[in-house]
C-alpha cells in the first residue's frame, strides 16, 4: 500500500486515522466530508498530511486507486454512488487495518453486548499473551494499531455492521455473533441485509476458524447450523460440544471432554445478558488454548465498561445508572430485566425508526416512571400510553430530564438513563451523552 492514489471519505476517528496512516506509508490522500471545514476537529491534521480536502464539495476528478470509506458513511450517499459509477474500489476502515496487520483478528459483533464481551475477551486475552490489542467499533480504529503492528499480535476486535459491510479480504481467526435483533434498519433497511451484513464476520474464514455463536437466539442458531466451524453457547440447554450451564456453574464441552470453567455467582456483573456475554468470552478464550485459571481470574476481576449499566453514583437517596451505550430498544430490554428496585426510566434520542412495542411490554412493576427526551420523545409516549403505561414525564434535554426523574422519585429508587435511541439528535456519540448525564448527577447541590 504505497505510491497509491486515494479518497477518504468521512473525517471522524476512521477517517483521521487512515488519513495519517495512509499517507504515513507513501500514499497521496485526499480527503472529503460533508462538514463544513469549521465544524471538523483536528484540522491540523488534515492540514499536515492531506493533499486536498473537500468539504461539503466534491472533487472535480476522481482519479484515485481506491476509496477508503469510515463506517459511519452509508453507501448510497451521493458520492459513494459516483464513486461505484467509476468503478473505483470502496475499502472500509477495518479492511486496510487488516491488509497491514501482523498477527490475528478475534472479532466479536452483534446487536448487542459487543462492548462488554470485546472488552472481556481483551482482559482474558492479555492475561496470558504478550501483545494483545483492543479495537474496533470500541472507539479505536483498528487501523492506528494494526499499522504499527511489528511482533505478531491479538487484535480484538469489536465489529459493527456498518463495518463489516465494507470488508473485502478481512479474516477473523474466531469470530463471535452474540444475538441479532432490529437495529440501524435506516440504513440497511431490511432484516435480512442486516443478519447477512453481520455474517459477513465469517465471509473469508479458513478451516481453522471458530464462528462461536448464541445457541438460544434462534436466528443464530439456524443460520447456516451444519457448519462444522460453528461452537455455540448456551445459557439453557446443556450442549454436547460448546459452552452451556449446569447447576449454576459454566462448563465447556468439547471432543467429548468437559471442562468446568467457574461458577456463576463469581461473575460480577449484573444481569442474565452479561451471563451470554461471559459465554461467549471463556469460549473464544478456550478455544484460542488459554488456561482455565487466567479465564475463570480474569473474568472474575472484570468489573464491566463505562457507559454500560454503569452504577456511578448514590445521591439523595438515590442509586444513578449510566447505560447511554443502550443505543435500541432491545439493550434497553436488558436493562430493564437488570433493574430489582423501582426505577426511573430515562429514554429517548435520535429516531432509527425502531419499535418501542416490545421495550414498553417487558416494564415490570419496577418502572415506575418514564422521562423522556429527544427526537423520539413524543413516538415512544404515543407507543407506551397505547401500551397501557401513562407514568410518563416529556421534556426538553438530559438536564430537565435528571431533574423531573428525582421529582417524581423517592428513596431507594434507581434514575436509569438507557435511551434506547443513538445519541446523534443531541451529542456526537453515546460516550458524551454518558458523560453529559454524570456531570448532571454531580453537578446537583
Ligand atoms: N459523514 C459524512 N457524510 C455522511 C455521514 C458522515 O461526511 O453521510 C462524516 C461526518 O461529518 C463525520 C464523519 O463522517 O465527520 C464521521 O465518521 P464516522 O461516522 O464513521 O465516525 P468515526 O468517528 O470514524 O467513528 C466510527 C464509528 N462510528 C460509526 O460507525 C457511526 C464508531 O462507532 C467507532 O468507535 C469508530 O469509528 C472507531 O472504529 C460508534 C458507533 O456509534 C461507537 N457505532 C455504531 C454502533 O455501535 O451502534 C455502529
Amino acid at each position: 500500500m504505497k505510491n497509491k492514489s486515494i479518497l477518504v471519505i468521512g473525517l471522524g476517528k476512521s477517517g483521521m486515522a487512515m488519513l495519517k496512516v495512509l499517507s504515513e506509508l507513501g500514499n497521496i490522500v485526499d480527503v472529503y466530508d460533508g462538514k463544513n471545514s469549521d465544524e471538523i476537529e483536528k484540522i491540523e491534521i488534515i492540514e499536515q498530511y492531506a493533499r486536498n480536502a473537500y468539504f461539503n464539495r466534491f472533487p472535480v476528478t476522481y482519479d484515485y486507486d481506491f476509496i477508503a470509506v469510515s463506517p459511519g458513511i452509508s453507501l448510497d450517499i451521493e458520492i459513494i454512488e459516483t464513486v461505484k459509477n467509476k468503478g473505483i474500489k470502496i475499502l472500509g476502515e477495518i479492511e486496510l487495518a487488516y491488509l497491514l496487520a501482523n498477527g490475528v483478528f478475534i472479532g466479536i459483533t452483534g446487536t448487542n453486548g459487543k462492548t462488554t464481551t470485546t472488552t472481556l475477551v481483551y482482559e482474558i486475552f492479555k492475561s496470558y499473551f504478550k501483545n494483545v490489542e483492543l479495537v474496533g467499533n470500541i472507539g479505536v480504529p483498528a487501523i492506528e494499531k494494526t499499522a504499527i503492528s511489528k511482533e505478531f499480535t491479538y487484535f480484538i476486535t469489536e465489529l459493527s455492521s456498518f463495518q463489516l459491510e465494507t470488508i473485502d479480504t478481512f479474516k477473523v481467526k474466531i469470530g463471535a455473533i452474540l444475538n441479532i435483533t432490529p437495529d440501524h434498519l435506516n440504513r440497511h433497511k431490511t432484516m435480512q441485509n442486516y443478519i447477512e451484513t453481520k455474517f459477513r464476520i465469517y465471509e473469508n474464514q479458513d478451516s481453522e476458524g471458530y464462528r462461536v455463536l448464541n445457541y438460544d437466539d434462534e436466528i443464530l442458531r439456524n443460520f447456516d447450523s451444519e457448519n462444522p466451524k460453528n461452537f455455540y453457547f448456551s445459557r439453557k440447554k446443556k450442549l454436547k460440544n460448546g459452552a452451556f450451564i449446569e447447576n449454576d456453574s459454566i462448563f465447556i464441552s468439547m471432543q467429548d471432554q468437559i471442562t468446568k470453567i467457574m461458577d456463576l455467582e463469581e461473575i460480577f456483573i449484573p444481569g442474565l445478558h452479561n451471563v451470554e456475554n461471559v459465554l461467549a468470552a471463556v469460549s473464544m478464550a478456550f478455544l484460542s488454548g488459554i488456561p482455565v485459571t487466567h479465564i475463570r481470574r480474569s473474568v472474575m476481576d472484570f468489573k464491566g465498561v463505562e457507559h454500560r449499566l454503569e452504577i456511578f453514583k448514590k445521591k439523595f437517596g438515590r442509586v444513578f445508572i449510566n447505560d447511554s451505550k443502550a443505543t435500541n430498544p432491545d439493550a434497553t430490554i436488558k436493562a430493564i430485566e437488570s433493574m430489582n428496585q423501582p426505577t426511573v426510566l430515562i429514554a429517548g434520542g435520535m429516531d432509527k425508526g425502531s419499535d418501542f412495542n416490545q421495550m414498553i411490554q417487558t416494564f415490570s412493576k419496577n418502572i415506575k416512571y418514564m422521562v423522556l427526551y429527544g427526537e423520539t420523545k413524543y413516538i415512544i409516549a404515543d407507543t407506551s400510553m397505547k401500551n397501557g403505561f401513562s407514568r410518563i414525564k416529556i421534556v426538553e434535554n438530559l438536564e430537565e430530564a435528571v431533574a423531573e426523574a428525582i421529582n417524581v422519585s423517592e428513596d431507594g429508587y434507581a434514575i436509569l438513563l438507557s435511551p434506547a435511541c443513538a445519541s446523534w439528535d443531541m451529542y456526537p456519540n453515546f460516550e458524551v451523552r454518558g458523560s453529559h448525564f454524570k456531570e448532571i448527577v454531580e453537578k446537583l447541590g
